[in-house]
Order: C-alpha cells, then structure tokens, then sequence
C-alpha cells in the first residue's frame, strides 16, 4: 500500500488546507503539552528505588489526566461510523432552479467529508448487522457549511420528530439487560412498530437486504426530507436529494452478513480504508427530483410526509453532480468522532419545509453536539467552514479562536458597525417567505393518514429473490421476538400490506394468521427504480479470493491474471501459510492470507488453482471455501487441482461455477462475467 499523505490530491489541499492543522510527530523530541522537553517517559518519579512516588511529578499527572479525559460521549443513535474526505463536482449551473453557490458552475469541486454509520450499534458494534446506514455529507461550500445528513433508505420510521426517543428508546438494546448490541431483533423494537402504524413503510424497507449493504462504496443516500431550492429570482422548488453510487446498490445475504461480523466486525471501514488507500476513489452522483410549488397537491401522498418516497417513475431523477470520496481520515476521533453534521446547516440558495420530521431534527443535531462535543464544536477543523466565521459569538469551554478587539456586539460606532449585517441581494441568507397559516394543533395532518400504499408499492418492486430475502428477515427478526402477542401485532401490520406474506410470517413465527378482515392495500403500481435487481453491475474492485499452492501452474495463473486486472478484480491470494509460492516457470508469488486468517466470507468470488503437492488438510480447507461460496450463490472458478476438487463434490456445471482442465481465453472472460453478475441465484 502507499502512503496516503503523499497522494492528498491538490485540489483538497488547496480548498481546504487541513494540513495547518495537523502535528506531525514523526522525527521529533518527546515533550509535556506545555511543550517541555521529556527526558524519561516511562519510570514514575519516586523517592527511591522502591519508594513511593511523588505528586509533584507533573509528567505523570499530565499523562494520566489526559487518558482519563480520552473519550466523549458516543452519539446516541450512529455511534459507529467511518468516515473520509472527498470533492464534489457540479455537472452543469443549477441557477435556474438555486442559489447555492457550489451549483452554479459547471466544474465547481467543492470539499466534502463523508460520514457513514449504522443507527443502532454502539462504538464498538459490528458492522455487517442489519440496520439503517447513516450517509451523511459536509460540503465545505465558499458560501457556508451545507450538511446533508441522509440514510441509505428514502424513507423513516415516523413523521414527527416528538416520536423520535421513543423509536430509539425501542430500537436500542433493552434497557433491563441491555441486549441485543445493535440490531432490531427483539422484543421492544417490534412493540415499537406494531404499535406505530406510521412505520409500516419503513418497516418493509429495513425488511429488505438494504439494511446489509455489501459496502459503504455501494449504498445510495437519501435526504428523506422535502427540502426548498431558491433561486436568484426568490422562485422555490421543493427537492429530494439522492446519491446514487457508481458502483451499484448490493447488499450481503443474511448468513454472509452474521458470519462476517466474527470474521471481521470492521468490514465496512476496512473495505472503505483499504479503496481508498489503493486509489479505488468511491463515487457517488448527485441526484435531485424537483417538483413545482403549484404541484405541492398533485400526488396521492403528502410531499411533506417522511414516511414517503417520491417515485422515480412520477419525478424523475437528474444527475446533477458526483462526489469522489479521495483521503481517508489522518485521525478518527478528530475527524470522523468530532464532526458534527446538522441538517439545520444549509446555505443560501436551499431552505427548509415544514416537513415536521426535519423541524424535529432541526433542534436536536446542534443540542447533541453542544453536549456532546462542547460549545466551541464549530471551530474544531473538521467542523470551519472555509472562510472564517465573523460574529460576536465569545467564549464558552475550550474556546480555540483568539477573538481580537474590544467590541463584540452589534450595533457598534467604536468598530464601525463591525461586522456587518448582509443584504439578501449581496449575498446574505434570507429565508424563503413561504405562507403559514392556522391554528396551533397537536395532531397528525389527516393527509398524513394513508400508511400502506406505499409500503406495497415497494412489496411489488421486488423480484422474487428480493421478496424471498424479505420473508426470511421477518422470520429471523420476529422469531427472536419472545413475546408471542408482539410477534402477532407485527404480523397483522404486515397483513395490511401483503396478506400472504403475513400469512408465510405466521407460519414461520408459530401465530396465528392474520384476521381476514384486515383490509390489504390495493396498489398494483411497482417502481421497478426500488429493485437492487436493476442496479448496475461491475466488476471493478470486487475481490478473487485465490486458492493456490507450490508449483502453481505458471502460465494459467499469468493468464487469469491478465483477464482479471484488465476488469478490475483485485486477487487475494490464499494459501497455507504466508510467504512465498513458487510456480511451474521459477516464478514466485507472495501469499496474502491463509486459511486461517482469510475466510471465503470476505470474497465475491473464489477462483481454485492449488498445486499438485496439496496436502489433505489444503484440500479439505478449500472444500470449505467452495462449498461456502457456492452456498453464498457467488461465482467460482477452478483449473488443474482446483478443477478436479470442484468435480469431487459434484459442483461443476452449476450456475456460476466454471471448471476448465485446459482454460481458454473464453474460460477466462467466463470467469469475469460470472464475477460481474455477483450471485447465481439460480443455484
Ligand atoms: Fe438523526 C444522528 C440521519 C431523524 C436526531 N441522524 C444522525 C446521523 C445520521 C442521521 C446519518 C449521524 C450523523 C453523523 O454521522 O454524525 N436522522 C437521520 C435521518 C433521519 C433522522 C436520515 C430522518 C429522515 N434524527 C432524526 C430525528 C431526530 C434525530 C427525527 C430527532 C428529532 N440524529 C439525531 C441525533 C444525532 C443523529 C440524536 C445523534 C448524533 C448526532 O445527531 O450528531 O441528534
């Protein structure tokens, strides 16, 4: 691997200069934060050999304060994230619809950090368990920070914010044994949902193997929210905010995803550390769907209403940009644990509706980071803004900016009247006059009332693969589910949607079949743009976990070799033990991992050489590996020895898997076209 600092891309450096930032140990002398020259950082200052040790040794004390001080509070929801940096390109001017700066120029790069999360899980919890996915970006714009702080999912659980603790409250570990870590499966969650029909929806999404994405690198982002943009002229348009990934939407099965979390519980930041690092630069294009303010009234569900999507096939997407995700973090806790993103951080040119859930989120971002880390948040660098904030703002814990000058209020003579207020036509915020009119209420918007269609428009999306995943996850989730009358209540959720998948869940989950009276929705309409069937496929960066050992068949594996770097696939080559191989020709190969240390888990294809000195116990481990495989519908590929292990277990010829004792060219580009499908699951 190379060396990351030495490939920051200009373009970062130059918008952001973060390097100002950074203290480089490297090559320089110990001292104390006071900048004290050390000259020994290992013995205790004590009265004599064995004698007690002394207060007054500040070294110490300044060690251990600080390592007690050493972690804050994790965030409530989305403790475990990763994140990186990146820029965003703006495809072509988006003036007629915004003022933000970032899209008024075709070729504008703006810095961005990326920060991906699971809802659930604390700091330390797996990452392969199902949930949410958090996707959530600071663009450091030349006119303010705009965050757009998304999920991997277009819709919620609720429609109002006041709901928001009780939703997590459920969805946390139980608080009297706080278990399970991280994962919906248990008993308060379901209570939850079976009690807020609101949910419905949402339910059938996490549900669905979005909720196990393969990769950070191969999730789309949503805002949710209805957001405004506003243009020069003061005309708004209400938005919705996607991010497509490049490489396609794809997601892990459910065994692969349990199996991986022992394998390696750091598999999602692993994967995005290790691309990035290679120079496999995640990409992710920016889409909007915009709809006129006199259309607010046109659809059959509530524009302002986060419990619904707005399908594809009625507004259409329009690419508008891509993010490259370029350099990883120098420090996860100054970087991705201090970032604080906020929805409530936009810019001119975008605005906010009354959508309640976004009001919700509005108030409890900046409120969390004030508490969580500290009331000077925004000065810490990965939170500046590029240019530097001026206001009368002072003081508070751990300031960091050195306010100069005698004034710090407004209005003021001794400082001119400095700084000064921004016109809206000279390039202050103003916010968007939008009409509010009625009484005040406590109640749900009667519009907001229709909580099925859209989750059967989403049940007719799916193919019949997607369909059977989503039956198996409600199987495993409301069987963990102990008390019978909550797994009962799920179930007759699920009957307003789909009957005979309620009734397939009941059977599955030992309660009874929903009452027939329960009215199923009747929408017929599927958006074919929510199927992962119809995402795109590639083959780049996609990993080959390679069997092979001594006197590996020279010629054959240069060939395989040639066919994969040509498509992108990034071979791993697994063997007994690490070192070096030799091969037919005199040639030699270093081993990346062994049995023991690799796992079939973490391949999307197996590609089976071995050698003619295998042992049994090689044979034997790489029936393991294959019948994995084969048993996770991912491509294999077997020549020589590998070909002949393959025959033995009678698997060859099964959809996806390719044996050659003499492999061809065509054998070869087989093999690619079998990775670029990714799973037969025809098997
Ligand atoms: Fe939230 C964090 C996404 C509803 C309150 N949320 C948080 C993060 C993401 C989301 C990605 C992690 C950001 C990061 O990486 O630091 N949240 C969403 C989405 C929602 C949503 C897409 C619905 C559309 N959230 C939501 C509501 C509330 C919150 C309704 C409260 C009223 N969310 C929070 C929070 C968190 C948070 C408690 C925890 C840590 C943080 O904010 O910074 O304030």
């Amino acid at each position: 691997m190379t060396d990351h600092k030495n490939r920051e891309p200009e373009e970062n450096k130059k918008i952001r200069q973060l390097e100002k930032f950074y203290r480089d140990n490297e090559g320089k002398p110990m001292t104390t934060d006071e900048a004290v020259k050390i000259s020994d950082d290992e013995n205790t200052l004590s009265a004599g050999d064995r004698g007690p040790q002394l207060l007054e040794d500040f070294i110490y004390r300044e060690k251990l304060s600080h390592f007690d001080r050493e972690r804050i509070p994790e965030r409530n929801v989305h403790a475990r994230g990763y994140g990186a940096h990146g820029v965003f390109e703006c495809y072509a001017s988006q003036s007629d619809l915004t003022e933000a700066h970032f899209l008024q120029d075709a070729g504008r790069k703006t810095p961005v950090f990326v920060r991906f999360s699971q809802v659930a899980g604390s700091r330390g919890a797996n990452e392969t368990l199902r949930d949410v996915r958090g996707f959530a970006t600071k663009f450091y714009t030349e006119e303010g920070n705009f965050d757009l702080v998304g999920n991997n999912i277009p819709i919620f659980f609720i429609q109002d914010g006041i709901k928001f603790p009780d939703l997590i409250h459920a969805l946390k570990p139980e608080p009297n044994n706080e278990i399970p870590q991280g994962q919906t499966a248990h008993d308060t969650f379901w209570d939850f949902i079976g009690s807020n029909e609101e949910s419905a929806a949402m339910m059938m999404w996490i549900m669905s193997d979005r909720t196990i994405p393969r990769s950070f690198r191969t999730m789309q982002g949503f805002g949710v929210h209805t957001f405004r943009l506003v243009n020069k002229e003061g005309v708004s348009h209400f938005c919705k905010f996607h991010w497509q990934p490049v490489l396609g939407v794809h997601s892990l099965i459910w065994d692969e995803a349990q199996k991986i979390g022992g394998a390696d519980p750091d598999f999602h930041r692993r994967d995005l550390w290790e691309n990035i690092e290679k120079g496999n630069f995640p990409e992710y294009e920016l889409g909007i769907q915009v709809i006129r303010e006199d259309q607010e009234f046109d659809f059959d569900f509530d524009i302002l209403d986060s419990t619904k999507l707005w399908p594809e096939e009625l507004i259409p997407l329009k690419k508008i940009g891509k993010m490259t995700l370029n350099k990883n973090v120098e420090n996860v806790f100054a970087e991705t644990e201090q970032v604080a993103l906020h929805p409530g951080n936009i810019v001119r040119g975008i605005d906010f509706t009354n959508d309640p859930l976004l009001q919700g989120r509005l108030f409890s971002y900046a409120d969390t980071q004030f508490y969580r880390v500290g009331t000077n948040f925004k000065q810490i660098p990965i939170n500046r803004p590029i240019h530097t904030a001026h206001n009368n703002h002072r003081d508070g814990a751990a300031r960091y900016v050195i306010d100069k000058g005698q004034v710090a209020y407004h209005q003021n003579y001794l400082a001119n009247n400095t700084p000064y207020p921004v016109p809206g036509d000279k390039g202050g915020f103003v916010t968007y006059p939008s009409l509010v009119e009625g009484k005040k209420v406590r109640q749900t918007a009667p519009s907001f009332e229709d909580h099925f269609s859209q989750g059967r428009l989403f049940w007719n999306s799916m193919s019949d693969v997607e369909k059977s995943h989503i039956l198996q996850a409600f199987s495993f989730e409301l069987g963990k589910v102990k008390n019978p009358e909550v797994r009962e209540r799920a179930v007759r959720l699920i009957a307003h949607i789909s009957r005979p998948l309620a009734v397939s869940v009941a059977e599955e989950v030992g309660v009874p079949a929903p009452p027939e009276a329960i009215p199923e929705s009747d929408v017929t309409a599927s958006s074919p743009a929510l199927s992962m069937q119809n995402t795109v496929f590639r083959t780049d960066t996609l990993k080959v976990g390679v069997i092979i050992d001594e006197q590996y068949d020279s010629n054959a594996l240069k060939n395989a070799m040639a066919s994969w770097e040509k498509a992108g696939l990034e071979p791993v080559f697994v063997s007994r033990r690490l070192g070096t191989l030799e091969g037919t020709n005199g040639d030699s190969l270093s081993v990346d991992e062994t049995f023991l240390t690799g796992s079939p888990l973490l391949y999307d294809g197996l590609f089976v050489i071995g050698g003619p000195y295998a042992t049994r116990d090689f044979h034997f481990m790489t029936n393991q590996f294959i019948v994995d495989q084969f048993n996770h519908y991912k491509p294999i590929g077997g020549i020589d020895e590998g070909a002949k292990w393959i025959e033995e277990i009678h698997l060859q010829n099964r959809p996806g898997v390719l044996t050659s004792r003499a492999p061809t060219d065509g054998f070869y580009k087989a093999f690619v076209n079998a990775m670029a499908k990714q799973r037969f699951w025809d098997r």
